[in-house]
């Protein structure tokens, strides 16, 4: 490992300088990353494409984005003191409640001065001779540094659909994951949306308070759960604080990471009656928990059917105009496509100044100077928001130039899926992490307890590199290619993969049909990761 260049560790370094450590991203991931490896006494240098902290929090301001995890349980565990002092106000927090939190935790750890804001990370060269990387940002800066942590986010590249005649709109275009960050007020507007995934159904209730008209194209109808959200129940706040131990523990032994009760027993095995009553229960509850009514909803077709025809029940008995609420009703599997949580979302169409057009048989044809144009009709908009997800899990590390031994392109490793082990290490790519990286537990777990699973092993991995003198790790291919198999594997049985999901990149054209994330669930995942190290890092070769 290299010396410590403590001169080089300080934001408006010279170009040239080198870092033991350079972590692309400054979200929760990226974060917590410089704050042990300064612990650890290693130089590092963030760098962060956008001009603050909070990654996904950062860019995704739009009216009414919030999180859909619980507040109690979306936040660092790493200091005590902080999980203490830290006050939320609400059941699900706020998006701007989230990125004040991130900036308070990069206050209060002092992290910015190795945070290099608005620069981007435009090619990383894994340098055959020197044996480190050599990294180039997009502002011309040329770095080096002995590891690479790819903090850089599972939802973090934008996807805007290829729509021809985009650029002939007159109006303003929004894209919900690179909203503005000045307030964007829709007061008689006319708006058009195009997407219903979780971005837009938390945008639409809200725009649909300021628009004069709202118009929504959907290609796909999803399920969703209420959130049932809230100011904070002080006295449960409270009661986690006095041993916020025993929540993290009680989530990590939960498949999705989450501290939700699962009822193992089958669907089937109930009666019609006891069913409808469990479902309402979850219903009245809200969230997530939904998922946990029964053992066998992502398993068994028929269990599946049981829970999606209720969610369809609860959208005819909020829509008004039956034509709508059958629009609005998925007949997909429930839960294959992620599971939105909503507040009043299909009741915003029993709104006079809200409207759906179908888009599934005949898609928007071309965006115009004035609006859009579906089957002939055209629409006119004074502005269009574009809530059409994100090129998941692989965009942003595939956006970057990144080359490992002997000049090999991660582009050209991973032109048919990606392939990783454990979702932390790519053979070929020597001391390189990803931080929730394909092929780990990541978007179908709680990402901020998820996020530092993988910091704490990676940091714990360069202790150990350092303790026993070695200063190259690199995964070996058969132990690669065994974890992509045991990940095809998982995915194929559960009813997830089956969908034309982003978890598949099936949003993406031309993008290799792959189930990205780990099923295997997060116990069975962190006791593999422990494995590995009690095995003396088992699948990588150190030297
Ligand atoms: O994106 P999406 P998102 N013509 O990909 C449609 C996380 N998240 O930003 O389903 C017409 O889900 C597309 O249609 P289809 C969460 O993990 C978390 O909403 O592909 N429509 C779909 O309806 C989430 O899953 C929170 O047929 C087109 C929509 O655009 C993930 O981010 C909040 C189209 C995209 O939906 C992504 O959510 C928000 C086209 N050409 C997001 N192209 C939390 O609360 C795409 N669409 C934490």
């Amino acid at each position: 490992m290299s010396e410590v260049n403590a001169g080089a560790a300080h934001a408006g370094a010279k170009v040239g300088s080198d870092f033991d450590l350079v972590i692309v991203g400054a979200g929760f991931a990226g974060m917590y990353m410089l704050h042990r490896a300064r612990g650890q006494g290693l130089s590092a240098r963030v760098f962060e494409a956008g001009s603050g902290v909070g990654g996904t929090w950062y860019w995704n301001r739009y009216p009414g984005a919030r999180c859909d995890v619980e507040s109690m349980q979306y936040s660092y565990q790493f200091s005590e003191e902080l999980s203490q002092e830290w006050e939320w106000s609400e059941r699900y927090s706020p998006q701007p409640e989230i990125l004040t939190y991130a900036n308070h935790v990069a206050d209060r750890f002092d992290l910015r001065s190795d945070i290099q804001f608005d620069t981007t990370v435009a090619a990383a060269h894994f340098n055959d001779d020197t044996g480190r990387w050599d990294i180039e940002t997009g502002d011309g800066g040329q770095w080096s540094a002995q590891f690479v942590v790819m903090a850089t986010g599972c939802l973090s590249s934008a996807n805007m659909p290829k729509f021809e005649g985009l650029d002939s709109f007159r109006g303003d275009t929004y894209h919900t994951g690179h909203w503005p960050h000045e307030d964007v007020d829709f007061t008689g507007k006319r708006v058009g949306v195009i997407g219903t995934g979780s971005s837009a159904i938390q945008s639409i209730p809200i725009m649909a308070e300021q628009a004069t008209q709202l118009t929504v194209f959907q290609r796909t109808p999803n399920y969703m759960v209420p959130a049932h959200n809230a100011p904070m129940d002080q006295a449960y706040a409270a009661e986690v604080k006095s041993d916020y131990g025993a929540l993290r523990e009680r989530a990590r032994v939960r498949p999705g990471g989450i501290d939700i009760e699962i009822d193992l027993a089958p669907a089937l095995e109930a009666s019609d009656q006891e069913r409808r009553q469990r479902y309402e229960e979850k219903w009245a509850y809200g969230g997530f928990g939904f998922m946990g009514a029964y053992g066998d909803l992502m398993l068994n077709e028929e269990a599946n059917d049981t829970a999606a025809e209720f969610v369809r029940g609860k959208i005819r008995d909020v829509v008004d105009d039956p034509a709508v609420a059958d629009l609005l009703s998925p007949h997909n599997t429930f839960g294959c496509k992620r599971l939105c949580v909503d507040s009043n979302y299909w009741q915003t169409y029993n709104r006079d100044n809200v409207s759906l057009v179908d888009v599934s048989e005949k898609p928007i044809e071309r965006i115009t100077s004035a609006g859009l144009s579906v089957d002939g009709q055209e629409f006119e908009f004074d502005a269009i928001v574009f809530a059409t997800g994100f090129d998941a899990m692989t965009g942003t590390l595939l956006r970057i130039d990144i080359q490992g031994i002997g000049g090999q392109k991660l582009a050209d490793k991973w032109a048919e899926g990606p392939k990783t082990y454990l979702g932390l290490s790519i053979a070929g790519f020597p001391n390189m992490f990803t931080v929730t990286g394909p092929g780990s537990p990541s978007v179908l777990t709680n990402m901020l307890p998820s996020i530092e699973q993988h910091v704490d092993w990676i940091s714990d991995c360069l202790d150990y590199m350092r303790r026993n003198g070695h200063a190259r790790i690199t995964s070996e291919s058969q132990a690669e290619e065994d974890w992509v198999e045991h990940v095809r594997d998982t995915a194929g049985l559960s009813l997830r993969s089956e969908c034309s999901s982003w978890y598949v990149g099936a949003n993406i054209p031309g993008k290799p049909r792959v189930f990205m994330p780990y099923m295997g669930g997060y116990p069975a995942y962190l006791e593999k990761c422990a494995e590995v190290v009690e095995n003396g890092y088992q699948g990588f070769a150190l030297s």
